[in-house]
């Protein structure tokens, strides 16, 4: 298997494609309430790979986990879930609330502001070749920045 990881400390990961690297950085989760099944978790991800594609997430927290977008139809803001979604080389994907974001759905447990959750991603790279990254995201207050959704 064509991985390999260089640093895993403070929410930054690096791993390396066939055909570079990618990094994923500031990564953290919402805090959720008891009997709350749902959150998101957002991060920044830079990459030098012309083909790299964030394809999928999965967590030990979490049933489901998926790739979801943000957009506005007739004046409503509605999200849904992708397939997958393209990084150009030295471009900085911003998943955040209000735009693209991992949701986390199936919550096992609570997440409490201050704890830690595990998220492995897996990225597409040249070829096809499919690069699973772990990753650890904070878990942040309930109230981080507005403008966000499932709250
Ligand atoms: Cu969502």
């Amino acid at each position: 298997m064509n991985r390999h990881l260089i640093a895993l400390a403070w929410g930054i990961a690096v791993a390396c494609t066939a055909r570079g690297e990618v990094t994923v950085s500031e990564a953290w989760v919402r805090a959720s309430l008891p009997q709350q099944a749902v959150t998101g978790a957002y991060m920044k991800i830079t990459g030098d790979d012309e083909r790299l594609r964030l394809v999928g997430v999965t967590t030990p927290v979490a049933g489901v986990a998926e790739i979801h977008e943000m957009r506005i139809e007739n004046d409503i803001a509605r999200m849904g879930r992708v397939d997958g979604i393209a990084i150009a080389p030295g471009e900085v994907l911003e998943l955040r609330p209000g735009g693209y974001h991992v949701m986390l759905m199936d919550l096992h447990q609570p997440l409490p502001a201050g704890s830690e959750v595990v998220l492995e991603l897996a990225f597409e790279g040249a070829g096809g070749a499919i690069h699973r990254v772990p990753v650890t995201a904070t878990v942040r207050p309930l109230n981080t920045r507005a403008g966000g959704h499932h709250q």
